[in-house]
């Protein structure tokens, strides 16, 4: 076998058991399990530019090499470019793109950067597999690097449709740079699509229907491999008895009173305040759930500095307030809003103790919370998924009451019949939705993915 080399923006602390972020925990899961080398950014930065060697490290079966980078970059490159361009662009978030020449200057810079740092530990049978939107370009600067060895890439962000792709200067340098890859993962097969729509509409290429597209000589594949969970050690920690948990679990039980679950990024594709409004939806529609049922919601704190991400925070603190400010009575607090990381084994058995998951991105590429929501539940009496169907994760998860993030009374509706489902129902939704992500795990995306990257197969592809 081949050594794996992974390259990401970031490299996730595999010593940690706190770890927020799709990408690191998708990646973690099945870096693992093969073993190989991961490269990033080790998150320091610098007031002034250095040349250094990647620092090596080694964690069980992964060998971590990180560079640090300097403030401009980290302004130009991730708060810029990365977070203030792209990131609101692939969720068809055209009002808030904040474009400069210099963020585009950095991207630019920093891809260097990185393709300068891997071509020192890169080995001729190295396959590579770059992740994400921050490293579009590395392929291109690998090439004119001399690198010869398979590259793929994969985005765990959706891809949107052409029209909001051609919003962002250079989009076709941009599209062409993804089309140096030998191989290009997305989630969904919209993504994809999406993808095809461009290159025929802008490009003149055609993809074929296994998603082969020729570019010359050359032969790019483009594939759907919905990204998942380590499904078996999630249910096992979900297992576990957690004292704190099973304490405030017993208490609700006592009174009668059920648990609504939202964890996510605090991060304004997330949907939250419309989720938030949807939980206030349900107590006006349904006045015999108060007192009967609590949202909490876990907003972990990220990219503080983009100023969208203020703006998002306080909002949701003003709209938690509210809500509890209208519903509360001395004896109930409606919304438990936790600005803040939980401990991932505490999250398991919060989401095995909660009745409702609730997944309600305007938009997002899979959204993993959504996959271990399930897994975390108990066969012989489950809670119910109410998922976006915005999330890419609801083109896999059919047998969940799929909602309209936008649409409050719609979400309300959903939470009640979610909070009212009979026993039998319960089950049998979740024996199919474990079958679901069963079949799509960590070690299948890695599997289907290396397929492609390594032999060229398209059998996942279409
Ligand atoms: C990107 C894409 C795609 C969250 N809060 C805490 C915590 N988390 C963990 C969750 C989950 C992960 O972070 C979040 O993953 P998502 O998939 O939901 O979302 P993004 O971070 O936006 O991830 C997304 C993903 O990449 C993978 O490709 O699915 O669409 O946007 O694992 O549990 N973990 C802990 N404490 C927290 O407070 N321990």
């Amino acid at each position: 076998m081949n050594r794996l080399v992974v390259v990401s923006n970031r490299v996730a602390d595999l010593t940690r058991t706190a770890q927020s972020g799709g990408l690191a925990v998708g990646l973690a899961d099945s870096l693992r399990q093969r073993g190989g080398v991961w490269m990033g950014w080790d998150g320091q930065t610098l007031k002034y530019e250095d040349q250094p060697e990647p620092r090596i490290r080694k964690i069980g079966t992964v060998t971590q090499a990180t560079i640090p980078l300097t403030e401009q970059d980290y302004s130009e490159y991730y708060l810029g470019f990365a977070n203030s361009v792209l990131w609101p662009l692939f969720h068809y978030r055209l009002d808030l793109v904040e474009y400069k020449t210099v963020f585009l200057d950095g991207y630019r810079r920093v891809n260097a950067k990185f393709a300068d740092a891997l071509t020192s530990i890169l080995q001729p049978d190295d396959i590579i597999w770059i992740h994400d939107y921050h490293l579009i370009p590395l392929a291109a600067e690998l090439r004119q690097r001399g690198c010869t060895q398979r590259i793929g890439f994969f985005l765990h962000i959706p891809f949107p449709p052409p029209e909001i792709v051609a919003a962002v200067p250079r989009h076709r340098w941009l599209v062409e740079c993804l089309l140096e890859f030998d191989v290009i993962g997305f989630q969904t097969n919209t993504d994809r699509g999406n993808l095809q729509h461009y290159v025929e509409d802008h490009l003149g290429c055609r993809m074929e229907a296994d998603g082969r597209i020729k570019i010359g000589e050359r032969e790019v594949i483009a594939g759907c491999y919905p990204i998942g969970i380590d499904v078996d050690s999630f249910v096992e920690m979900a297992e576990r008895p957690n004292d704190e948990v099973n304490i405030e679990t017993q208490r609700r039980e006592i009174l009668g009173r059920k648990q609504i679950i939202g964890v996510d990024r605090l991060d304004y594709t997330k949907g939250l305040p419309d989720r938030l409004r949807a939980f206030a939806r349900l107590l006006e529609l349904y006045p015999e759930m108060r007192k009967s049922v609590a949202l909490m919601q876990i907003a972990t704190p990220t990219r503080e500095e983009v100023e969208a991400y203020v703006e998002i925070r306080t909002e949701l603190e003003a709209l938690s307030g509210a809500i509890n400010g209208r519903f509360a009575d001395f004896n109930w607090t409606p919304v438990r809003y936790i600005h803040g990381i939980v401990p991932r084994d505490a999250l398991a058995a919060l989401f095995r103790a909660s009745q409702v998951g609730f997944v309600t991105p305007l938009r997002d590429g899979m959204n993993l919370v959504a996959k271990e929501y399930v897994a975390a539940q108990a066969a012989e009496n489950p809670g119910v998924l109410v998922l976006s169907k915005f999330a890419g994760a609801a083109e896999e998860l059919h047998e969940a009451l799929i909602v309209n993030p936008y649409d409050v009374d719609d979400m309300a509706r959903n939470l009640c019949r979610a909070l009212t489902m009979p026993l039998e129902e319960r089950q049998e939704r979740q024996r199919a939705l474990m079958k679901r992500i069963r079949k799509h795990d960590a070690k299948d995306w890695l599997n289907a993915f290396m397929a492609a990257l390594e032999k060229g197969e398209t059998k996942h592809a279409a």
